[in-house]
């Protein structure tokens, strides 16, 4: 049955991500059939949000107005009704969101979303749902003293990263209701519901609760990832009652409802339309780019850069990076790090030094020599996570090693763009990734300067897809994949699921000379990254 219905079926992956709400349709062969996005700056003004968040006074502090992310799934919606996109062909929809952030809903949340009316906007009918206005998102980094209390009462950061994989972050969301309950004890109160981005979205989706899945569950330090289970030694000290609130957590292929009727009556959705576990950002583009062995990594260019890897066996760190769930096999694991300054410090160096001109950039950095003439910076425009340099500012270093102040236009594009992935390559080695090819993605992928960089520096091919947008891509897999397994009444191998998808492209292989150009200087980068100040 399976089969027949496959051939005229549609799937469709939501990414709710720092900066925008995206949309990607696609068929059974896995070709994409439509592309559509929401930014919340340009789109939904009205929010006064800077690359989708609020940065508050004390530097530490990073929201979303929750309502945003409302607003903006009925804008996308109407935006895929306008283009005719065939709706009532979508077998099933998945999500990606941003990881980490919590949404919080008061008591009666959930009657409001069972009861959603299909003439008026989510909006209206939504706006007095939240228990807290604000969400705290990823770019946080304000929970410190919950962090060390968590790894005081469990036994050590090493302690915290063997049950939840990832030593206390303060992004994590644990940490961050660690922080709410202490400091607004009231909003904790009212709270029935903690959702993460991910499993809110779906939540609008399904008019009910819908479940946090295992893998994106596994970013809030309170999963036990081999039990794949709420550790209660890490519920406990965070904040009483927490099990009620968070909900069990679901494994990511799981169907966890049908779309609810509002959207079948405005939008044509068709009422079987299944919806399956939505789960974080970095899981859904392991997905998107069908990551099967610990060799073959992927760099991620969004708001953050991320780097990951698919893992059979896992080796948490109670130093750095982070161990998932892995999103599409319930037995495997994904290892992953976090550079919070990615794109937007990009960007800062590119209005700096090359008048806001991405083409500009490019040229000057194609103007300078790989090694960039022993120039070395480091760029701490946001408290960073990997490695963890709470103080901002921006350090440079020449070939001998002394600080200055500046460096010259060209010098400081490519200063940015090496100095990125050395830290990379650095660490990574440090979670046990070590590359043997790179699949590159999100909003910098399309730049081939940055691209030829990363190959040199790594000293491997660069492979990208047709998609930069693996997180939306990878949530329509995911559906997909999750539609399938439901089908068939069992499990199926993704990478089953997944034959026939098309290859990626390879961008660029590594230039040798270029390549032992970074063997040397990632060591000077290892001694200098030592000397900046960390707090
Ligand atoms: P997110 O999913 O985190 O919201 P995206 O993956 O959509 O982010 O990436 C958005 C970022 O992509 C922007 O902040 C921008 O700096 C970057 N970007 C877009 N085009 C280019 C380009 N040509 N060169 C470098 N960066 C780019
Ligand atoms: C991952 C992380 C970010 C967010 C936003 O741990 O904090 O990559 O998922 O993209």
């Amino acid at each position: 049955m399976a089969d027949a219905q496959m051939k005229n079926a549609f799937f469709l992956g939501l990414d709710s991500s720092t900066q925008s709400l995206k949309a990607v349709l696609i068929d059974s062969s896995f070709r994409v059939q439509g592309e559509t996005a929401v930014n919340f700056d340009r789109d939904l003004p009205r929010f006064g949000t800077e690359g989708g968040v609020h940065r508050h006074a004390d530097g530490l502090t990073v929201t979303s107005p929750a309502l945003m992310w409302v607003a903006a799934l009925d804008l996308l919606l109407d935006r895929m009704r306008d283009g005719r996109w065939p709706l009532n062909r979508v077998a099933a929809v998945s999500g990606s969101g941003q990881q980490h952030g919590s949404v919080w809903l008061v008591r009666g949340a959930r009657q409001v979303l069972n009861r959603l009316d299909p003439g008026l906007p989510l909006e209206k009918q939504l706006e007095g749902i939240f228990a807290l206005r604000d969400s705290p998102v990823w770019m946080d980094s304000s929970t410190t003293a919950e962090c060390r209390e968590r790894e005081e009462k469990m036994g050590g950061a090493q302690r915290v990263a063997d049950i939840t994989g990832s030593r206390a972050y303060e992004r994590f969301t644990g940490n961050q209701i660690a922080k709410i309950f202490k400091r607004q004890p009231d909003v904790y109160g009212k709270t029935e519901r903690i959702a993460l981005v991910s499993s809110f979205m779906a939540s609008l989706l399904t008019g009910d609760y819908a479940p946090i899945d295992m893998s994106d569950g596994s970013g809030m330090n309170l999963l036990d990832i081999r039990r794949r289970a709420w550790d209660r030694l890490a519920m406990d000290v965070t904040s009483p009652n927490l099990a009620e609130k968070l909900g069990e957590p679901s494994p990511s292929h799981a169907v966890v409802g049908r779309i609810h009727g509002r959207y079948a009556k405005a939008y044509s959705f068709s009422p079987n339309c299944f919806v399956i576990a939505f789960s974080g950002d970095n899981p859904c583009s392991l997905a998107g780019l069908r990551l099967q062995k610990v060799n073959d990594a992927a760099i991620s260019m969004g708001t953050s850069d991320t780097m990951f890897a698919s893992i059979g066996t896992p080796r948490p760190s109670g130093e750095e990076g982070h161990i998932f769930v892995n999103p599409v096999d319930p037995e495997a694991y994904m290892a992953m790090l976090c550079i919070k300054n990615g794109s937007l410090t990009r960007e800062y160096v590119r209005d700096m030094a090359a008048s806001g001109s991405w083409d500009e950039f490019n040229r000057k950095l194609e103007s300078t020599p790989p090694g960039n003439n022993g120039n070395i910076g480091f760029y701490i425009r946001e408290p960073e996570i990997t490695p963890p340099i709470l103080k901002t500012g921006v350090y440079r270093f020449d070939g001998a090693g002394r600080s200055v102040e500046a460096f010259d236009p060209a010098a400081e594009t490519r200063a940015v763009v090496e100095g990125q992935f050395l830290a990379m390559r650095l660490h990574a080695r440090k979670i046990g990734i070590s590359a043997e090819k790179i699949l590159a993605t999100g909003g910098a992928s399309s730049n081939r300067s940055i691209l030829k960089v990363m190959a040199d520096v790594f000293g491997v091919p660069v492979y990208v897809a047709e998609q930069a947008n693996s997180a939306a891509l990878g949530a329509a897999c995911r559906a997909f994949h999750g539609w399938l397994c439901a089908m068939k009444g069992s499990f199926v191998p993704f990478a089953a699921a997944m034959e026939g998808a098309p290859e990626f492209q390879m961008a660029f292989r590594p230039e040798p000379a270029a390549h032992r150009t970074y063997d040397a200087m990632l060591e000077r980068y290892e001694e200098l990254e030592k000397r900046i100040p960390k707090k």
